[in-house]
């Protein structure tokens, strides 16, 4: 047993948070030429002094700051330092928009916010004078100490979604014999039977031997070039729906861009056309005549199109490009 297992059917499987360590998103305003800084403790401790905070609040910007934090943390503190409250001409800010402690979000609301001078606030992240913001008690102690392991998961028949915290940026994908493997900072699943994942900011398709590497393909193949993400993610989509590759081909070979790309051409063009942009190679005289063939007895233009993108010639071609997933967005 796997330590997931899907069921045969379609299913949506959650894998958690990947990312070790503390992960603190801030912005700042800027006065008289001087961004806010601060320290940040660990049980009391300075472990990162002098952080300068150089996004700008105002613009939307935000910067991450990632440390890595021992299993017994009971407390952390954001030490806003530089902020001597003279004159609102010196009206600099520090904002704490998120912090997460091994994938587990701290609620800004259960923080305390000690302005300097004593003056306690509960639950505010825009830390408007200078003072510390400090998250301690169970919750802080259960995230350091929440750390998960390596797993396997067996996700079973079916199309199957694998969903994983955080961004794509904080895990690598690896094809390995009979699966994959996503590693992160944190740990190194290993995965079978599971056709897609899901990330904050992408999604990414694994079955290459399937509609994703089906769709993949007849973009290499008619447009040569690879698929923009949302396109893949569309074509994917309608696979998965039912619709049959010929018909997808069908509407590629309707588009502006396939008339830009291909003209109006005889039977015979459009077959040396094909040979050039999927298979980057003049044709050999049998194939020509294959294909020519079938063009003028049995095959529409969107068959012979999708017996190019299924060709082994082309696969072997478009291989590497997605050997390790294809990126894709719904
Ligand atoms: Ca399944
Ligand atoms: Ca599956």
């Amino acid at each position: 047993m796997a330590d997931i297992n899907g069921t045969s059917g379609n299913d949506v499987l959650y894998a958690g948070g990947g990312t070790a360590g503390l992960v603190l998103v801030v912005s700042g305003s800027i006065a008289e030429g001087v961004w806010p800084a601060f320290n940040l403790l660990v049980n009391g401790v300075v472990v990162r002094a002098n952080v300068s905070v150089t996004a700008d609040h105002l613009l939307g910007q935000t910067q991450q700051i990632t440390v890595d934090v021992p299993a017994g943390t009971t407390s952390i503190s954001i030490d806003y330092y530089n902020d001597p409250q003279i004159a609102y001409a010196q009206d600099r800010n520090l904002y704490v928009s998120s912090v997460t402690l091994n994938g587990t979000s701290l609620p800004l609301s259960s923080a305390n916010y000690t302005r300097d001078g004593g003056t306690a606030i509960t639950g505010q992240g825009d830390m408007v004078w200078g003072g510390e913001l400090t998250f301690s008690g169970p919750l802080v102690q259960a995230a350091a100490s929440s750390v998960r392991g390596s797993m396997s998961i067996d996700a079973g028949a079916g199309l199957d979604l694998l969903v994983y915290a955080g961004s794509s940026s904080s895990y690598t994908i690896d094809a390995v014999a009979g699966g994959y493997t996503i590693q992160s900072s944190a740990f190194t699943d290993s995965l079978v039977n599971v056709e897609r994942l899901a990330f904050d900011n992408v999604r990414v398709a694994l079955d290459i031997n399937g509609n994703a590497g089906m769709a993949y393909r007849l973009y290499q193949a008619a447009f040569d070039r690879a698929p923009d993400l949302p396109g893949l993610g569309f074509q994917m989509s309608a696979l998965d729906n039912g619709w049959a590759l010929w018909q997808i081909a069908q509407n590629f070979i309707d588009s502006p861009e396939f008339s830009s790309k291909y003209g109006a051409v005889s039977d015979a063009q459009f077959v040396t056309l094909l040979y050039q942009n999927v298979l980057d190679r003049a044709p050999d005289q049998a194939g020509f005549d294959f294909h020519l063939n079938h063009l003028q007895t049995t095959h529409t233009r969107a068959d012979v199109l999708r017996e190019f993108s299924e060709s082994p010639e082309n696969q072997a071609n478009v291989i590497g490009a997605i050997e390790n997933g294809m990126q894709y967005l719904i």
